[in-house]
């Protein structure tokens, strides 16, 4: 049995919406986490190694950082085809696309929520505006990441553009706006976010 490590309205919100999709069978186990606001705490149930959600334990096998998950997951689930397999076309995009979410995407916006200078050369990831005219561009020939179908990498962009879509940090962009709400518009992002309120 697959338990997901979840709190409430945070990144692992987002994996109660891939399991969904998935198919999968799974179970909830709501923790505590440290908040922005110094209240709250790590959760000695927890598995992740810093405290943090979302954390999947596999029968005991432990997975976490939200691209690890989404791999571990549509490679556990193939027949839900919602990430190339290892041997299949559009794998080598899957992978860069997911590992680009947290080794780029994320440092990007938190440099610039931070407002910290990237420099170039040093950091390995760029600044937001390049980061996303990547992401718009990619998106401004085709629905969805991968393309025409939608891939376990659409969980992790639309969703957070989905939050961050009025952000101030955000660049304004219709395809963005559009792209949210293609995927928010999914059945299972309705039942996340059901199971999410609970
Ligand atoms: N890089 C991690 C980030 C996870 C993360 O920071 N989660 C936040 C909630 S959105 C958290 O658990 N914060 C509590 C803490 O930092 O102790 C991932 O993408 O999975």
């Amino acid at each position: 049995m697959l338990t997901l490590y979840h709190h409430p309205k945070t990144r692992s919100t987002r994996f109660i919406f891939l399991l969904e999709e998935l198919g999968a069978p799974y179970q909830l186990k709501t923790v505590s986490v440290r908040k922005r606001d110094g209240t709250g705490a790590a959760d000695p149930a927890n598995p992740h190694p810093h405290g943090k959600v979302p954390a999947l334990s596999d029968g005991g096998e432990v997975v976490f950082e939200s691209p690890a998950i989404a791999l571990y997951l549509t490679d556990k689930f193939p027949k839900a085809g919602l990430g190339p397999l290892a041997g299949e076309p559009g794998r080598g995009a899957y992978l860069s696309w997911l590992v680009y979410y947290g080794s780029v995407l994320e440092p990007a916006f938190m440099s610039k929520f931070l407002n910290t200078p990237v420099p170039r050369g040093t950091a390995g990831w760029v600044v937001v505006e390049e980061a996303m005219e990547h992401v718009i561009g990619t998106l401004s020939k085709a629905p969805y990441l991968l393309g025409e179908k939608f891939s376990a990498a659409d969980v992790l962009y639309g969703t957070t553009f989905a939050m961050f879509g009025q952000n101030p940090m955000m660049p304004k962009s219709q395809i963005i706006d559009d792209y949210a709400k293609r995927v928010t518009a999914r059945p299972a992002f309705a039942k996340a976010m059901e199971k999410d309120n609970d």
